[in-house]
């Protein structure tokens, strides 16, 4: 069969595509004994972390990612950036990779992310529409990457971010200008449902909690969208935040967010505390105010209604992986430490969960 591309297969095609997926990465020989429960163990909601390919070939880390969490979200490795070729071909190496560790060990995939302003090709900016339209691209984009994995990804963050920064409106990207503002969010959860009908579609953004407008922003496009009648059916707040995070604001956010009565993904959750400012300077300060924060967190979670705690995820599970490590090398923000131990935070969170 062709490789799929987004200008070429047909729906058919695309859907049929087999998900033939790598074979089971060996298990870990030997297992971080951690101090507590496996955090899957203790919380009645699925607990997920963000995975890549690569942590996958690091026995210590995919033992700890087995034993731990109850659900993946591939970090990078399933967004445009990674998937799609400049020549509009599809790659699927990498995310079938995760997808087979899933299978392997009975744990969830959810899928991120479709249609992110950050994120484009140049197989869209050069698009020849001679041969297929930019609407049709987008549509078969995202049939070829939800159909690939049609009936085992459990939800998709359908559009990921898409309020601006300061809470002012929406993100500018290739994806409004050419479909417009509103209608390319809208059209991207119409073709997601068509791709998968069984998956949940999500919508996610970061900063809900420290910035209250960009958090009404949020609200009111959710709004819009279900009195539009879009498939949407559920909200992701990523939940990066700082150790500085005032007491209560993650309460409140987490409580606005389930008005809708939609389930509520905290979907990349980790509490920066190189990143923190202010009066917590001394670092066992900080390191109490990150757990605190992580009980806060799983309390907030624990006190919505069961049927919409869709899950609860890091962004990581050791501080050795946080994507945060890029811009300060001494944060320290996830819930076990490099040597997969869990830390304070993790034990604060257990706590909560239980
Ligand atoms: O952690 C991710 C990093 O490894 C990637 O290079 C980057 C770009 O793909 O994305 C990071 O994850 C982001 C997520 O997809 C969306 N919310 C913010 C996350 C941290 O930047």
């Amino acid at each position: 069969m062709a490789a799929p591309s987004i200008y070429g297969l047909s729906r058919r095609g695309l859907l049929g595509a087999s998900l033939a997926l790598a074979a089971c990465q060996p298990q870990a020989r030997s297992q971080p004994v951690p101090a507590l429960p496996p955090l899957k163990s203790l919380a009645p909601f699925r607990v997920g972390t963000a995975v890549q390919a690569v942590h996958l070939n690091d026995p210590a880390l995919a033992g700890l990612i087995a034993a731990q969490v109850s659900q993946l979200t591939p970090e990078w490795e399933m967004k445009m950036e990674y998937m799609l070729r400049d020549d509009g071909g599809l790659r699927f190496d990498a995310p079938d990779a995760i997808a087979a560790f899933a299978r392997a060990h009975g744990l969830a995939l959810f899928g991120h992310t479709l249609i992110w302003y950050a994120q484009s090709s140049p197989a869209f900016e050069r698009l020849d529409e001679s041969r297929v339209s930019f609407a049709g691209a987008y549509r078969n984009y995202i049939h070829a990457v939800m159909g690939r994995y049609r009936g085992v990804a459990v939800g998709w963050d359908v559009v990921n971010e898409p309020i601006a920064e300061d809470g002012e409106g929406w993100r500018d990207s290739l994806w409004s200008q050419r479909l417009g503002a509103f209608e390319h969010i809208a059209d991207a959860y119409r073709h997601a449902r068509e791709a998968d009908p069984g998956a949940a579609l999500f919508i996610n953004d970061y900063n809900l909690e420290s910035i209250p407008k960009k958090r009404a922003s949020f609200l009111r496009l959710v709004e819009r969208l279900l009195r539009a009648g879009v498939p949407l059916d559920g909200v992701g707040t990523q939940t990066h935040i700082d150790a500085d995070l005032a007491p209560g604001e993650l309460t409140r956010t987490l409580g606005e967010l389930a008005q809708f009565g939609l389930p509520v993904h905290v979907s990349e959750f980790d509490v920066s505390i190189r990143r923190a400012g202010g009066l917590l300077r001394q670092r066992g300060d900080l390191q109490r105010a990150q757990a605190a924060l992580y009980a806060e967190a799983a309390e907030a979670f624990m006190s919505l209604p069961a049927r919409q705690r869709f899950a609860f995820s890091f962004w990581g599970l050791r501080d050795s992986e946080s994507w945060l490590l890029r811009e300060d090398g001494a944060d320290t923000p996830l819930p076990f430490d490099a040597a997969g131990r869990p830390k304070a935070a993790a034990r604060a969170w257990a706590e909560r969960v239980g």
